[in-house]
């Protein structure tokens, strides 16, 4: 319902050649797409699942990453259209079952540029207001424009969205490192819908990749303690999941850092 399937364009063979792991090591690390299981929520403070707020069981549709202990980062995308009502937001655990703290959320702000310049995606981002204070978790501090983010830096992305393209999701937290992806190159792979607002991260040869259900949440940097980390990129798009010259698609967080920091503080 919320989150926006961007493409199908797989084939089963390609389905089959991305999940065929080399050796039957590998085989149990399979997922986000080639990731592996989050050792503790520590690593990960800041990542939370919005789920079906009128269910019981919570449904996962996106992620988002906590920037205090009242408001969630996430993409536009996951949330155009939906009531406050409609979302929960599950904090503090690597688990969908079980775990954690599920709250409520008072107020949905998608960004003022969404749906207004034409482009699909542009400026995918909005900010969840909760109901109620987080009492766990911790904010992950946002990249700016001194955020050096070279070509090649090894960022990582975490969630609980599908394990291939059109695969299962997680029950558990998933994690895979991605190599920030040449913007020109970016460009030239995925033509004018890749904008200055967007960055891209992957492997020229695919392989890991963030994938559907994945869409809102964080790709951070990783040097130092997760208490250094900065949240460089939103989940947004991404023609299929870990194809070849195909890298995820995500919301340049420093350029809608300043929205954020503002809407933030106008409430
Ligand atoms: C999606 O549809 C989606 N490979 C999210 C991330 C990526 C592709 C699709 C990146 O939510």
């Amino acid at each position: 319902m919320f989150s926006k399937l961007k493409l199908s364009l797989v084939t089963a063979a390609s389905i089959a050649a991305l999940s065929a792991p080399a050796t039957a090591a590998e085989s149990t690390n399979f997922m986000i797409v080639n990731g592996v299981p989050v050792n503790s929520i520590d690593e990960v403070p800041w990542q939370v699942a919005l789920i079906d707020g009128s269910a019981v069981l919570r449904r996962q549709f996106c992620g988002g990453s906590i920037v205090s202990d009242t408001w969630i980062l996430t993409a536009a995308h996951c949330v155009e259209g939906a009531a406050a009502a409609d979302i929960d937001v599950l904090a503090g655990t690597l688990h969908l079952s079980h775990g954690g703290q599920r709250v409520e959320v008072a107020e949905i702000v998608i960004h003022s540029n969404w749906g207004t310049t034409g482009i699909s995606n542009d400026f995918d981002t909005a900010l969840i207001r909760l109901a109620e204070p987080l009492t766990v978790g911790e904010p992950i501090a946002l990249a700016d424009d001194s955020t050096p983010l070279p070509d090649g830096m090894g960022l990582r992305v975490s969630g609980w969205g599908a394990i291939f393209q059109s695969g299962p999701g997680s029950n558990d937290l998933l994690l895979v490192e991605v190599p920030v992806y040449n913007q020109a190159d970016c460009v030239a792979a995925n033509g004018a819908s890749v904008t200055d607002q967007m960055i891209c991260a992957g492997f020229v040869a695919g392989g890991s990749d963030s994938c559907q259900g994945d869409s809102g949440g964080p790709l951070y940097t990783i040097e130092g303690n997760p208490a250094d980390a900065r949240l460089a990129g939103i989940v947004s798009w991404g023609w299929g999941c870990a194809l070849p010259n195909r890298p995820g698609v995500y919301t340049r967080v420093s350029t809608v850092e300043e929205w954020v920091t503002k809407t933030m503080a106008m409430k």
